[in-house]
């Protein structure tokens, strides 16, 4: 890996013990109707509109727990979309998300609902289909996902009996590297608190924040021209606004 140069203002980048984050900025991607905006909400206390299709992308911030939170909600694709076939709408607001929030969010929470209707139970399509859209941002978009089940108040079994029950949703969460949270509708204070400490725990475990931030930005031979273009348009951001990441 290579060091990106860091403007020489920048503060060292302590990784132990873990280092508080006074700043924090979230990305809502998932399939329609999964409660994107209403975990928006939960996390915020308000500002996002749900029970309606998300259009286009909204962000919104407040100030919780005394970290300045910044959260951008998206339009979600459609379970009936064969792979592949995402409309470009959808697309350009996915990538356009993480535009956002410069200088680039923190962790993008794919959003799953904990219990599917009958009709619509988590697949290998369902999972390949999260997947797809997911790496429509970033081929190393999944460094910094996190699975963010909704509905935890129907789950009726715990967390951990319901990942080992449902093999789609365990792969989802491998390739996120182990890191999930459980929502409800109800707002739940420590809940949030112990989403954003696994949050700041995942941050401060990366090998070096600042090359790992950077590195969803980073050109990869793997990324489509069109995703190279939008990293460097972050590069540049980055340069202009000569701040730290983090
Ligand atoms: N009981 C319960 N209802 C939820 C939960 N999350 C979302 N809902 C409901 O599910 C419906 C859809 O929620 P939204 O937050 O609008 O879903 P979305 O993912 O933003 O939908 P799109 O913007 O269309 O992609 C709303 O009627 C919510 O009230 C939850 O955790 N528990
Ligand atoms: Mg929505």
């Amino acid at each position: 890996m290579t060091t990106p140069a860091s403007p020489s203002s920048c503060p060292a980048v302590n990784h132990s013990p873990v280092s508080p984050i006074s700043d924090l900025r979230l990305v809502l991607l998932g399939r329609k109707g999964v409660g994107k905006s209403m975990a928006g909400n939960t996390i915020l206390g308000a500002g996002f509109e749900f029970g309606k299709p998300t259009e286009e992308c909204i962000k919104r911030r407040a100030d919780v727990n005394g970290i300045k939170v910044t959260v951008v909600d998206t339009p979600g694709w459609e379970w009936y979309y064969p792979l592949n076939s995402t409309p470009n709408w959808v697309k350009r607001e996915t990538l356009r998300s993480i535009t956002l929030c410069p200088p680039g969010p923190h962790a993008i929470l794919l959003v799953v609902r904990s219990l599917l209707p009958v009709f619509l139970t988590c697949t290998e399509a369902y999972r390949k289909a999260i997947e797809y859209n997911v790496n429509l941002v970033a081929s190393d978009i999944w460094e910094h996902a996190m699975v963010l089940f909704t509905w935890g108040e129907t789950l009726g079994v715990n967390i951990e009996q319901h990942i080992q029950r449902n093999g789609e949703h365990r792969k989802l969460i491998e390739k996120c590297k182990g890191r999930y949270h459980v929502l409800t509708s109800k707002k739940n204070n420590s809940s949030i608190a112990k989403l954003f400490e696994k949050m700041n725990e995942a941050i401060n475990k990366r090998d070096d924040l600042v090359v790992t931030e950077l590195g969803l930005w980073r050109c990869k031979p793997s990324d489509s021209e069109e995703i190279c273009q939008r990293k460097q348009v972050f590069q540049s951001h980055k340069n202009n606004q000569k701040t730290c990441f983090g």
